[in-house]
């Protein structure tokens, strides 16, 4: 069942409207899956707050993961902090992690059987400078029943992998928590979205965004101009126009990229504006991962009155054939993205 909650007006200036509060107005199954996601939030964003403090800087020495980047501690840190997490909750099926090569079946699942995808820590080239990174989720339901054969495990394999390769349209939840000046929770459950503060005195994510809605247009623009020899002409063309001062008539756009994911996101939610990672000469898919990157933050940017494009079709519309597949992503203000489907249509 969806969530209508939109917090009451305050009886004293002591009320609070927690996260936890909120998560009663849905199904109870899909509310343990998130109260743990929560938790494991709060956990990394204590981690990441002393990472300085308590050596948790630099490489693991794992050598690298699946993505062919070098794991981070944090990286692995997050990644056991989610995953124990979903896992000791009881009502998750099975879990998929950018840190992980394949999907795995959870054996403690009581009930539930929910599909989790997420990236624990995304943006962490930034950790070692304090700067913001964050962790993004998605819920599915199960696509088929998820066989959990101990004797065959790649017929269990070959199961968990139909479970997790569902559009993003099926998503029944989507997330992130940004961890920078502030902890922040971004939440749908396919009803609008609501934004949580960790009140670092309290230790709880405290609704301080209800029903957040991103403008339809913006003048920021976040896309890594570093590879910009490397890109496609209309996507040359496109931020060419951008620097326009007569485009809308007004003054050129302002560029604003911090490298993460859900830091830039979370800006272009509440400022308006477009977020672009671009396929490009070396990879035409771009970077950022379908399934616990694009699909997630497509959602959020749909409910909020945005949208997320692969420049040439909605990213929540594409079947991911692989766990780990990766899509050109550009997300944010409707009109934004849409002028920037234009230049997509020139070319076909
Ligand atoms: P990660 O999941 O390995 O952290 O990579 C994803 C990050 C995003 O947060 C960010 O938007 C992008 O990579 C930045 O990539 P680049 O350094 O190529 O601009
Ligand atoms: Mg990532």
């Amino acid at each position: 069942a969806a969530a209508k909650p939109t917090a009451p007006a305050k009886r004293s200036e002591f009320e609070l409207f927690t996260f936890n509060t909120w998560l009663f107005n849905l199904d109870t199954e899909l509310c343990t899956v998130l109260s743990s996601i929560s938790v494991a939030c709060k956990q990394i964003a204590a981690a990441v707050g002393r990472a300085g403090i308590s050596s948790l800087t630099g490489v693991a020495g794992t050598g690298e993961n699946v993505q062919g980047e070098e794991q981070k501690k944090l990286d692995v840190i997050s990644n056991d902090i989610f995953s124990m997490c979903l896992r000791n909750c009881g009502r998750t099926g099975v879990i998929a992690s950018e840190e992980e090569e394949n999907p795995i079946a959870v054996e403690e699942t009581t009930s539930g059987n929910y599909i989790v995808v997420f990236d624990p820590l995304d943006g962490s080239s930034n950790i070692d400078a304090g700067i913001s990174v964050g962790s993004i989720f998605g819920i599915y339901e199960p696509a088929e029943e998820c066989v959990v054969d101990m004797d065959d495990p790649e017929k269990t394999l070959s199961s968990c992998i139909t479970n997790v390769c569902q559009p993003g349209k099926n998503l029944l939840a989507a997330g992130y928590v940004l961890y920078s000046s502030c902890t922040i929770l971004v939440i749908t459950t396919g009803d609008g979205v609501f934004g949580f503060t960790l009140d670092p005195y309290v230790g709880e994510f405290v609704l301080t965004h209800d029903r957040i809605t991103i403008p339809e247009t913006g003048m920021i623009y976040a896309f890594n101009e570093g590879n910009y020899q490397l890109w496609d002409a209309g996507v040359k063309a496109y931020i060419d126009s951008l620097k326009e001062p007569s485009k809308w008539g007004g003054k050129p756009y302002s560029a604003r990229y911090i490298g993460s994911l859900v830091g830039d996101f979370h800006r272009t939610l509440l400022y308006g504006g477009i977020y672009g990672y671009p396929g490009d000469k070396k990879n035409t898919t771009g970077k950022l991962r379908l399934l616990y990157e694009c699909a997630p933050m497509s959602m959020i940017a749909e409910q909020a009155g945005g949208k997320g494009s692969t420049g040439v079709e909605r990213v929540l519309d594409v079947v991911p054939t692989k766990v780990h597949q990766r899509v050109p992503l550009f997300v944010g203000s409707k009109k934004e993205v849409e002028y920037l489907e234009t230049f997509f249509a020139k070319k076909a």
